[in-house]
Parts: C-alpha cells; sequence; structure tokens
C-alpha cells in the first residue's frame, strides 16, 4: 500500500459530547496530555500545517474532542485536561469526552500519544492518565514535548528523573519531541505509519467476519484466549520500547 501523505490531513470536526462521536471505522491514533503541553503545536508539525490545530496562548478555552483525517486515518486531539480554572460543568464535559472516548473500547483506538512537557515531573493527572492507559490495556507512547527548551545537562536530568517519576518508564516507549526544531516529528510519522500498515494489512477478509461460529470454534477461540493469556508478561500490552 502506498504511504500516508502527511500532508493531505484535514480538520473534520469538533464534539462537544460523547454521544455525538459517530462509530469507529478505521485505525484512530489520540493525542493527550495537559492543557498547554503542546498537543496543537505536535499536530501541526506532524502535517506540516501552521494552524490546522489552533495554537493557544490561553489554556484550556474549549472543552472538546477535534477530529482530524489523512486519507485513511483519523487523529483525535482530546481536550487538555489540568487546567486550573474551569467550572463545574466544563469538568463534566471532559470526563465525558475522554471518560466515553478512552473507555469505549469497539473504537479502533489503535495508539493513543500520551504528551508530558519535558521540562517538569509529570502533574498528578498525567499519572492518572498514565495509570489509565496501563490499567486498561490501551497501547501508548510518551512524548516529551518542548525538548527545545532544555540545554543538555538539564535534558539529561530530566531523562534520569522520569525513570523514577513515572511508573514503568523504561518499558514505556518514549520519544523526546519539539514543534520548534522538528525534532521527533519522524519517528512519530513512521510509528503511525507502521500501525496504519499493519491495520490494514491484517484487517479480516468481510468473508472471514461474517462467517457462523460452530460452538466447537468457540471453545477452540476461548482455549487459545487462554493460553495467550498465560504467556503475557506484563509490558505485553505496550508499544514495544524502540529505545533499546
Ligand atoms: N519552545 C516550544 N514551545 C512550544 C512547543 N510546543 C508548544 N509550544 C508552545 O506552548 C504553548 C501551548 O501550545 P499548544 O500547542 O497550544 O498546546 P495545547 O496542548 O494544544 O494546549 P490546549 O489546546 O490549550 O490544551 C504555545 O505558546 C506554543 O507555542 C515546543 O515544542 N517548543
Ligand atoms: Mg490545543
Amino acid at each position: 500500500m502506498k504511504p500516508l501523505n502527511f500532508n493531505k490531513a484535514e480538520f473534520i470536526t469538533s464534539y462537544g459530547k460523547f454521544s455525538q462521536i459517530p462509530e469507529s471505522d478505521r485505525p484512530e491514533f489520540a493525542f493527550s496530555g495537559r492543557s498547554n503541553v503542546g498537543k496543537s503545536s505536535l499536530i501541526n508539525k506532524i502535517f506540516n500545517r501552521k494552524n490546522m490545530a489552533r495554537v493557544s496562548s490561553v489554556p484550556g478555552k474549549t472543552v472538546t474532542i477535534n477530529f482530524f483525517s489523512a486519507e485513511d486515518v483519523y487523529f483525535v486531539d482530546l481536550p487538555g485536561y489540568g487546567y486550573a480554572s474551569v467550572s463545574k460543568s466544563e469538568k463534566a464535559k471532559w470526563g465525558d469526552l475522554i471518560g466515553g472516548y478512552l473507555g469505549d473500547f469497539d473504537r479502533n483506538l489503535e495508539l493513543v500519544f500520551q504528551l508530558v512537557d519535558m521540562r517538569h515531573a509529570p502533574s498528578k493527572d498525567d499519572l492518572q492518565m498514565i495509570d489509565y492507559l496501563i490499567d486498561n490495556e490501551i497501547p501508548f507512547v510518551i512524548v516529551l514535548t518542548k525538548a527545545d527548551k532544555l540545554k543538555p545537562t538539564a535534558r539529561k536530568e530530566r531523562m534520569e528523573a522520569f525513570k523514577t517519576e513515572i511508573p514503568c518508564f523504561e518499558d514505556i516507549h518514549c520519544i523526546p519531541f519539539s514543534a520548534v526544531t522538528g525534532e521527533g516529528v519522524e519517528e512519530l510519522k513512521a510509528i503511525i505509519e507502521e500501525i496504519r500498515h499493519d491495520w490494514y494489512e491484517n484487517a479480516p477478509a468481510e468473508d472471514d467476519a461474517e462467517e457462523i461460529s460452530t460452538a466447537d470454534d468457540i471453545a477452540d477461540d476461548i482455549a487459545e484466549e487462554t493460553a495467550e493469556d498465560e504467556d503475557e508478561d506484563f509490558t505485553g500490552f505496550l508499544t514495544p520500547n524502540r529505545n533499546k
């Protein structure tokens, strides 16, 4: 299949309620992180656009999930969390959107890019989000944003500190990123491309999907799944650490 043309991206729409989001019919990649961490800047950088996802100097203004598409893939900009002065109703909206989206296991959510500001220790909300992703076996990688703002020594110190600050940090694939220098952008694109390729190449043929299962088939499937579960180690669901 042809490589994804990242220059063909377009904004689709914003949803303010989870119930408005149509069913998922193609692979989706989501971007999660606290307000002001650099989600919009990263999306613009990946798609080589100046202002497709609006970059704001006033964080946490609107609570929406924004959908973008590039050819046969969706990109989902989750609402930023952790903005101090939000009203109760905005918090409820946030919970409906994020909880609804990440809790809907029927979606083709292939990977979450969890953004964390490289300059600082992760916030409580960041850690809660990472725990949620781990507990629910949602594949994710961590993107450490604003890498350009750190001098080499400070950067080394932060990378050391993350090992104790983030659970299982050394088992999680991690990508330093800068929307200013472009560091990390090719790696992000390569990850998206690889997962997209696997998704379309391994999609079940329609005939297979509609085949009627016999009781014996179902018993075989359950036996297989149980055997797989026993083999699984803790980091099995995380995207392999490509730094190793
Ligand atoms: N130096 C530097 N600044 C960045 C980088 N990424 C984002 N910023 C700045 O950080 C601020 C917030 O960036 P956004 O991309 O709007 O962040 P966001 O996560 O989308 O924020 P909300 O949508 O408000 O939740 C802006 O002033 C950006 O210019 C980066 O890689 N390097
Ligand atoms: Mg934004």
